[in-house]
């Protein structure tokens, strides 16, 4: 089974680390890292990028697509987008995990001004406070976890969200997950969800082969792969260069 990921970056990798753990399938990972971080971008030019890898996928005969980055899940999510090859949602999944009734959502500009999350849960009958937390985006790409300059940062973004009294807080970033630990600190009764858990459901359990990882980098490969090594990524894998069609700066 050929599985297709995409996102700016590392992030995905938390979904990607996931998926790895339930099924031994063939990954096709593309981290778009020259053209990161996608929270400050259009939706045109979201849907573009969007595009460019599907073609890339249906080159590669890629059975199904699992959702790395929600930024571009709100994206397809709110625009209809039929990618030709079936795609998982990590939106969609993510609400599975909900059992509270005061919800927070946390995710980029992008993902909390389409509301996407909000929007489903509503649905659901549930109250929700949304915050678009885009720094912590570079501070994770950064390889920066923990220490006093994260914790300002999340103390800054969450507090408010403390004073809403929500009980349970979802990570509507693929990056987010890296900061689980202080997120946790700043919100100690909050339960912290990863919709990845449940997008991980997904696929189907098969661990008759070992996984492996073709990452293709739209940036310096290089630079890419130290991070792999810093964030201890273990699955075996090859990094090749992805050349980009629409170069944005
Ligand atoms: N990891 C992406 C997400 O889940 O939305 C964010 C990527 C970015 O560049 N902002």
């Amino acid at each position: 089974m050929k599985i297709g990921l995409f996102d700016s970056g590392i992030g995905g990798i938390s979904v990607l680390k996931k998926l790895a753990y339930v099924n031994g399938a063939h990954y096709i990972y593309i981290a778009d890292t020259e053209r990161a971080p996608y929270g400050l971008r259009t939706p045109e030019v979201l849907e573009s990028f969007v595009w460019e890898f599907v073609e890339f996928f249906h080159k590669k005969r890629v059975n199904e697509i699992f959702a790395a980055c929600n930024t571009t899940d709100s994206i397809i999510l709110e625009r209809n987008l039929d990618l030709g090859i079936k795609y998982n949602s990590i939106i969609k999944a993510g609400i599975n995990a909900i059992k509270a009734d005061r919800i927070g959502v946390i995710g980029t500009n992008v993902t909390i001004k389409n509301g996407s999350y909000k929007r489903y849960l509503e649905m659901m009958g549930k109250e929700v406070y949304q915050k678009s937390t885009q720094l912590f985006v570079s501070i994770v790409e950064e390889g920066v976890f923990y220490g006093r300059m994260v914790e300002a940062i999340a103390n800054y973004y969450l507090l408010s969200l403390r004073k809403e009294n929500i009980r349970e807080l979802i990570l509507g970033c693929t990056h987010f997950p890296f900061l689980k630990g202080i997120i946790s600190r700043v919100l100690p009764k909050v339960r912290i969800i990863d919709p990845a858990e449940e997008l991980s459901k997904l696929v189907p359990k098969d661990n008759s082969k070992k996984p492996f990882v073709e990452f293709y980098v739209t940036g310096d490969p290089v630079i890419f792969e130290r991070k792999l090594k810093r964030i201890n990524f273990r699955v075996p894998y090859t990094v090749n260069k992805f050349r980009v069609r629409k170069v944005i700066s």
